[in-house]
This record gives C-alpha cells, structure tokens and sequence, in this order.
C-alpha cells in the first residue's frame, strides 16, 4: 500500500557532506533559486481570515476564563483532544506525509487523518504542499511562511493575506505524486469541511456533554475552540519563533533554531535547526524521546507494527554535521 517516490540526493550531499542519506521527497533548500529584482507584490490583506482568527482566539480567551468551570474530566479530555490533533499534525502530516521519515499502515493512516482533521489546519495535501515548498525555498519568496517579514508574518499573518506569487508558482512545480497516490491523503481532501465539523468541534463537544454531563458551552469553548486555538499557536510558534530565537549546532548559516521551548509545547518539533539540516529523520531531533512525545508515539507504533522503516541520521553524520558547520552551541558530544 505503501508508494515508493523518486530518490533525490540532498543538496547538502553534493556539497561535499560525508553522508549517505537520501531524501524521498523534495524537502532538500534549493540554493538555485533567486528572488526576483523589482518591487515586492503588495500585501492583500483577506478579511475573512481576519475576522474569523479574530473571534477565534477572542473565542479561545473565553475559554481560558471558564476553565475553572470545567469538571476535571472535561480538562483531561482537552488534554486528549490536544494530543490526538497534535499527532495529527506532527506524526501525520509533518513527519510522515510532508517528509516521508517512516512508513504507516492504513490504519494508523487512518488515525492521523483524523488528528489532521480535528487540528484543522487545512488538509494533508495542502499542509504537506506549503511545508514541502517551505523547506525548499526557505526564508525567500517563494516560503509561504517566510520568517524573514517578521515574527507576526511568520506565525500568523501569512494566514490572513494572499500569497506571494512565488510561492505558488514554485509550489506548482513539486512532486506531490506520492501524496495523491495515498487513498487516505485523498480522501480527507475530498471530505475536508465535513471532517473538520465533526472532528474539530462536535466531537470535543458532544463528547463531554453526553458522557459526563458537563455543560454544551464549556465542552464548546474549552475542548473546541481553546484546544484548537492552542494547537494552532504551538505549531505557529515553529515557524516563528524556531525561526528566529536559539542556537543552530547543526547549520550556522540557516535561520532555523533550537528552541526547547517550543519543542515541548508542539511535542517534539522545536528541534527546528537540526530538523531543516536533516529534514528526513523521522525524529526531527537528535535527542530521542527528550521533549519529543511525537517520537515516542511513532516507536511505540512501530513496536506494534503500525508503522515501520524509520529513517534516522547516524551519530557519526551528526558529529561530523556539527563540526563543519555548526555554531559551537552543542552540547551532546
Ligand atoms: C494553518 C496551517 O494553521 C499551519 C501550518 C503550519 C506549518 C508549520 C510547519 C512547522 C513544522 C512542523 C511543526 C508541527 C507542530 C505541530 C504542533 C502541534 C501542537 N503550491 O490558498 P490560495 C494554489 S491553517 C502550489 O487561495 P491565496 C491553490 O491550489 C489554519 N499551489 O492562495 C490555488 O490554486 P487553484 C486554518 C498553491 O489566494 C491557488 O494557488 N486555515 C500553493 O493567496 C490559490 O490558493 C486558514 O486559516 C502552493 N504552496 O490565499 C485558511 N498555495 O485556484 C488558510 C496555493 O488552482 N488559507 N496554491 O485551486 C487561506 O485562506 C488562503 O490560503 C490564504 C492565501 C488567504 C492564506
Ligand atoms: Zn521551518
Ligand atoms: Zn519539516
């Protein structure tokens, strides 16, 4: 069931790294391209998106001032809502549809779909799309979330204007083969909206409004729309703060860092220098289970034979990464 996608040497390879590793998919930074000369294309600003992110989170605040409210198993179910949307996004589609780092079977596929849907952050498809042309073109243009317009752009502002031309243009010229051969990738896209309503709202709230009584308006506004909101924060903060604030071990010369804080808040994915350096290690890190719950969830489905072929960079490649060109900053030697 499993696709096997072409096999693209990695940038840093020909660069003259003593590495073996491949990458499956095109996630490798593309120093070829260059930013077009001229005046940038003007900032349109999409009030829908505006509006709605903005009752979200008024929405979410809400939510935080009810929780003393909530009953302790409404609080324990969040914390369940938080984790299953989390792995969908960090297992699902970060790790294994953007960056194919290990292999699922269908149902765990099927699993991580509905943590996709429940985060409801677009489909898998477009996820993996934007975070495939993301690392490729990373901190230019043609980067949906470029971290070099600034921390607002780069968590949330992206969101709420249209995209730079560039971005679309390079987007169009990507392999997403494998993505549309993947039955359960397609599938969720064909169902998206309906995914999103069940999965993202009535199922945290219906959930504990007819299991243990609590309240339809805080099973709305703490499961659903804090959850939510906080979800989308943690996997923003990514993109911008692990953009801009902590050390880079691995690569001196990009912009991506590591920042434990981060790391911890999105279970595993704030290890965002060695992540870019090594986009295809199924671990997004070289410390294991450390801040790394995501980690921890795809071994424990490979020890039940969900999941297999984990890809991992050898501490070897690691050390001699560091010594190249890393800024001093690592601490695992
Ligand atoms: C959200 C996503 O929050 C978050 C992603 C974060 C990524 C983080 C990565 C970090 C690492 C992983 C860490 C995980 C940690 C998780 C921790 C968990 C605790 N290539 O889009 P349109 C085409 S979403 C190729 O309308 P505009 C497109 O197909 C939140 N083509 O562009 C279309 O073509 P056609 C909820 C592309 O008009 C056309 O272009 N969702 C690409 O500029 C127009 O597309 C929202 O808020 C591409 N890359 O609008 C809604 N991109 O016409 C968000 C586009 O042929 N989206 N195309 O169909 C929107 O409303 C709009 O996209 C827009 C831009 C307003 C932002
Ligand atoms: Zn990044
Ligand atoms: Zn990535």
């Amino acid at each position: 069931s499993e696709t096997e996608t072409r096999t693209h040497r990695t940038g840093k390879q020909q660069n003259g790294d003593a590495m073996s590793e491949t990458s499956t998919v095109e996630d490798v930074f593309d120093d070829t391209y260059k930013e077009k000369d001229g005046p940038k294309p003007p900032r349109m600003l999409v009030w829908r998106n505006i509006i709605l992110m903005s009752i979200l989170h008024i929405g979410a605040l809400y939510g935080l001032i009810v929780i003393p409210s909530a009953s302790a198993l409404t609080l324990a179910w969040t914390a369940v809502c938080y984790l299953i949307s989390a792995l969908g996004v960090t297992a699902g589609a970060h790790r294994l549809w953007s960056h194919r780092s290990y292999k699922a079977s269908f149902p765990l596929r099927v699993f991580l779909a509905i943590g996709n849907s429940m985060a409801f952050q677009n489909d898998v498809y477009e996820w993996a799309r934007d975070h495939r042309v993301h690392h490729k073109y990373s901190e230019t243009d043609a980067d949906p979330h470029n971290a070099t317009r600034g921390f607002f752009f780069a968590h949330i502002g992206w969101l709420l204007v249209r995209k730079h031309p560039d971005v679309i243009e390079k987007g169009r010229k990507l392999d997403l083969a494998d993505l549309r051969a993947d039955k359960v990738v397609m599938f969720q896209r064909r169902h998206y909206k309906l995914s999103v309503v069940i999965f993202c709202f009535l199922v945290p709230t219906l959930v504990p409004w007819y299991f243990w009584g609590e309240s339809l308006s805080i099973a709305y506004f703490v499961p659903g729309l804090l959850r939510y909101a906080v979800v989308l924060n943690a996997t923003w903060l990514v993109n911008s703060a692990a953009h801009i604030w902590g050390n880079r071990p691995y690569d001196k010369t990009i912009n991506p860092r590591e920042n434990p804080m981060v790391a911890f808040s999105a279970i595993g994915e704030g290890f965002h220098n060695y992540h870019h350096t090594f986009p295809f290690d199924y671990s997004t890190s070289e410390f294991g289970w450390k801040f790394n719950i995501t980690t921890a969830f795809i071994d424990l489905m490979c020890s039940l034979g969900l999941a297999k072929d984990c890809k991992k960079v050898s501490k070897e490649v690691i050390m001699a990464r560091i010594q190249r060109t890393g800024d001093g900053s690592n601490k695992s030697g």
